[in-house]
């Protein structure tokens, strides 16, 4: 194990392929709360009672006013420097701006986030995997059918529900539920093929996201956390980066 920043810079910067695991945590300095943090409870609920169907199922105004509540603070907070330097990581990995198919490359880094916030997204992140869906969108626990929260017309009534009668729920990934299929065979395979693979700002709990580090080990490729508390990945990692992302991840450029 190093945690040789210059080290790490080079291996980067060499890479044929990169990729990237974010969690909460990359989000931290942006002022949204980490879900097994200090600062994750919300009216003395844990996130692991609340983002599950059953909580939903028990008591569905509960659980959307959580997501109002998250909602609330993530529309006012910024994308931080760590999130800038992902979406600046990304512009430099990428291949020729005009290639002949006039389509972009997006080979050379891949961001595959379990964060539902967007912050990835204002950052300016192009190819972005999301893992465990968007809080921005709602989904009708009926018929299916998506739309943006920020549309969804204010009524009297928590959950809202869709023109087809339901409940509109967030367009997120529960415990318990399958994590969307497409989305999960792309991050696969970009991990597998990753030369260096960084796990960012997560507790590296929760499966089988966390599952990708071991993909990418197991396919040769090297291990880079960059979390200020200790993972359980640590002890298998190339590089070990104690601090917080929104530091660390500018002085990888
Ligand atoms: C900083 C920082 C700074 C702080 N800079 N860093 C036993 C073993 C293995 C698996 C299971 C098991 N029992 C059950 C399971 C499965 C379960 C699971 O993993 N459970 C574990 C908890 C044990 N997984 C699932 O259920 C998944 N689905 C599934 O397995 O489906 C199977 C299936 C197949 C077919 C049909 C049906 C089912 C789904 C998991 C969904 C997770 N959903 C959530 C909510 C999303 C929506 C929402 O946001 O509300 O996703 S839970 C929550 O955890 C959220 C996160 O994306 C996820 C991960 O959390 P994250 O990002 O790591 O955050 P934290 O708070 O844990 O960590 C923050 C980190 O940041 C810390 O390390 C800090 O130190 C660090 N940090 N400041 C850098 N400035
Ligand atoms: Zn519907």
């Amino acid at each position: 194990m190093n945690n040789s920043i210059a080290e790490l810079r080079d291996a980067l910067r060499q890479a044929s392929s990169i990729a990237a695991l974010t969690g909460a945590g990359i989000s931290a300095e942006s002022g949204v709360p980490t879900f097994r943090g200090p600062n994750g409870l919300w009216r003395n609920y844990s996130p692991e009672k609340l983002a599950t169907p059953q909580a939903f199922a028990e008591n569905p105004r509960l659980v959307w006013e959580w997501y109002d509540w998250r909602r609330g603070i993530i529309r006012k907070a910024q994308p931080n420097a760590g999130h800038v330097a992902i979406a600046e990581l990304e512009r430099r990995k990428s291949g020729a701006a005009d290639p002949p198919d006039g389509l972009p490359d997006h080979s050379g880094f891949t961001l595959i986030t379990q964060n539902v916030d967007g912050l990835h997204d204002r950052a300016g992140s192009q190819n972005i995997l999301k893992l465990h869906g968007d809080l921005w969108i709602v989904q009708c626990t009926g018929c299916g059918a998506t739309e943006l929260n920020e549309e969804v017309p204010l009524q009297g009534d928590l959950p809202p529900r869709c023109r087809c009668g339901a409940w509109l729920r967030p367009a997120v990934v529960w415990f318990g539920e399958p994590l969307p299929a497409e989305v999960w065979g792309r991050a696969v395979e970009a991990s597998g093929r990753a030369k260096v693979f960084l796990v960012i700002g997560t507790s590296a709990a929760v499966y089988p996201a966390a599952g990708l580090a071991e993909v990418a080990r197991r396919a040769g490729s090297r291990l880079a956390i960059v979390n200020p508390e200790p993972t359980p990945l640590d002890q298998v990692a190339d590089w070990v980066l104690r601090g917080p992302s929104g530091e660390l991840l500018p002085r990888l450029l």
